[in-house]
């Protein structure tokens, strides 16, 4: 594919956009950028980029613009506009970044996807890897764009790279040589219009793999195991609930590995981080540290030794004997049951934020048994209220300071607040890092006022 002389449109000007256009720029292209935000928004980022592109549309996308470019690149938030399709009419081809950086990129990629659990699984196989001795990177919806790589990338690199359905919707040739499918629930409707398309987006990274490529697949989660019937490559298997060839499973209390003859990596009681959802995680890793080729041993260590990721079930504190969980990155529905479900003792339970269509009452019989009481937050305050009705006591906070004062008023020695609100955090913060961090500092807040007051 020739870029130089080329002229390019790159449509959104987040992290994906602005490494984009660094990647055309360098490869000779002549730039074109279109932009929901308005100039006063952008800035300082437009000034930065009005210098340096032929053309910068702000404050919305037009057709006249779309219809100019050899090549449209767009970002992965930016949902399916009807003027891609117009675009393709007029025979302009439109792409996503990872699809661009794979026609560019030297070296392997590892893809990760799934509802749940995609950064955590992403992160642990890259600290295996790494610690393996392999040339591993971590690219990806996890942070960095995987176009960002490219310039220096080298034929034993590894890129071990987070995949959303959203930067999978609008592949062609993108192809992983090992591929990793977690799990599939419902998230990101808003997006996708409906379950189906979201399904498909996530099936791409499987469907496109060849022969010679390996796909890890959850043999526990029906829509994930079926799409292993769209792939050339060999498909590997994990499960919690029955024995695997090949692959990776639970067996007699030991993780237990089956590629040939069978092994035992470790004891599930061994494994450093709570709830079930994360064995699917450590199986899924493991198994691809060993179809590489690392020691058992040395894979293990690299299990044990994870702490986990920031915002995902984070230990905050325990004050009076009550434990303060953060599980900001608990943006749908099923990780919040995911959250729940991870513990034993009773939860004083933080839920809400901007729904995403979520079906709430999906909750109802896990938050009967171990849920005390809930403290709503956001936008989806009435909608979550309706559904869990009849459930336990609900009450309603303002602001993430009042909620945590209030879960801490309600809570007893021996239980837990849990913010876990199955809802995305954009009615009342960037991101659910920014969440997740404002609930840290009002538990915090709330211990200094506390030792204060035992003064
Ligand atoms: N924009 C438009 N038109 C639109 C919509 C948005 O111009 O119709 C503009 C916005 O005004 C903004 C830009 O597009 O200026 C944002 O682009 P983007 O939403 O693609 O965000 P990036 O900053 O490029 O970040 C993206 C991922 N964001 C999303 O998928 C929403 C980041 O994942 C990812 O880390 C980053 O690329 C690097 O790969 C975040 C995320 O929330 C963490 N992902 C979702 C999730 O994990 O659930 C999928």
């Amino acid at each position: 594919m020739k870029l130089k002389g080329k002229k390019a449109l790159v449509v959104g000007l987040g992290k994906t956009g602005e490494a984009v256009c660094d990647f055309l720029l360098d490869a000779g292209a002549s730039l074109m950028i279109s932009e929901k935000r308005g100039i006063e928004e952008l800035s300082p980022v437009f000034e930065k980029w009005n210098k340096k592109v032929d053309h910068l549309e702000t404050g919305g996308h037009t057709e006249g613009f779309f219809l100019q470019p050899d090549l449209i690149i767009s970002s992965p938030g930016i949902p399916p506009l009807s003027l891609f399709q117009t675009a393709r009419k007029h025979g302009i081809p439109v792409m996503s970044e990872i699809e661009l950086a794979f026609r560019f990129l030297k070296g392997k990629i590892i893809g990760i996807t799934g509802s749940n659990g995609k950064s955590t699984t992403t992160s642990l196989i890259h600290k295996i890897l790494k610690e393996g001795g392999l040339q591993a990177h971590l690219a990806g919806n996890i942070g960095t764009p995987l176009i960002q790589f490219v310039a220096d990338s080298q034929d034993k690199d590894i890129y071990v790279t987070e995949l959303s359905s959203f930067q999978l919707d609008n592949i062609q040739y993108f192809q992983a040589f090992i591929s990793v499918f977690l799990n599939m629930t419902p998230d990101h409707i808003d997006w996708h219009i409906n379950f189906k398309n979201y399904y498909n987006a996530k099936k791409n990274l499987i469907s496109n793999q060849k022969e010679s490529d390996l796909a890890i697949l959850n043999r526990d989660d029906p829509y994930v195991w079926a799409s292993g019937k769209e792939t050339k490559a060999t498909v590997y298997a994990f499960s919690r609930k029955q024995e695997v060839f090949p692959g990776i499973y639970l067996k007699d209390g030991w993780i237990t590995l089956s590629n040939g003859g069978e092994e035992h990596l470790m004891r599930p009681s061994e494994i450093p981080l709570l709830g079930e959802h994360n064995t699917d995680n450590i199986l899924a890793s493991a198994l691809v540290g060993s179809l590489l080729g690392l020691p058992l041993s040395q894979v293990k260590e690299s299990i044990l030794s994870f702490q986990g990721l920031e915002h995902r079930l984070e230990r905050v504190l325990s004050l009076n004997g009550i434990e303060f969980y953060n599980d900001s990155k608990a943006t749908n529905v099923d990780a919040s049951l995911n959250a729940i479900q991870s513990f034993n003792n009773k939860i004083v339970l933080i839920l809400g934020g901007k729904d995403k269509e979520g079906n709430f009452t999906k909750l109802k019989e896990s938050i009967q048994k171990r849920v005390k009481s809930i403290v709503l937050l956001g936008e989806a305050k009435d909608k979550i209220r309706k559904a869990l009705n009849g459930t336990v006591p609900m009450t309603e906070a303002a602001s993430m300071a009042e909620a945590v004062d209030l879960a801490f008023s309600l809570a007893e020695k021996g239980e837990i607040i849990l913010l876990a609100p199955a809802c995305t955090s954009w009615d009342m913060y960037d991101n659910f890092e920014q969440r997740g961090k404002d609930f840290k500092v009002c538990t915090l807040a709330l211990q200094k006022k506390n030792k204060a007051k035992h003064v």
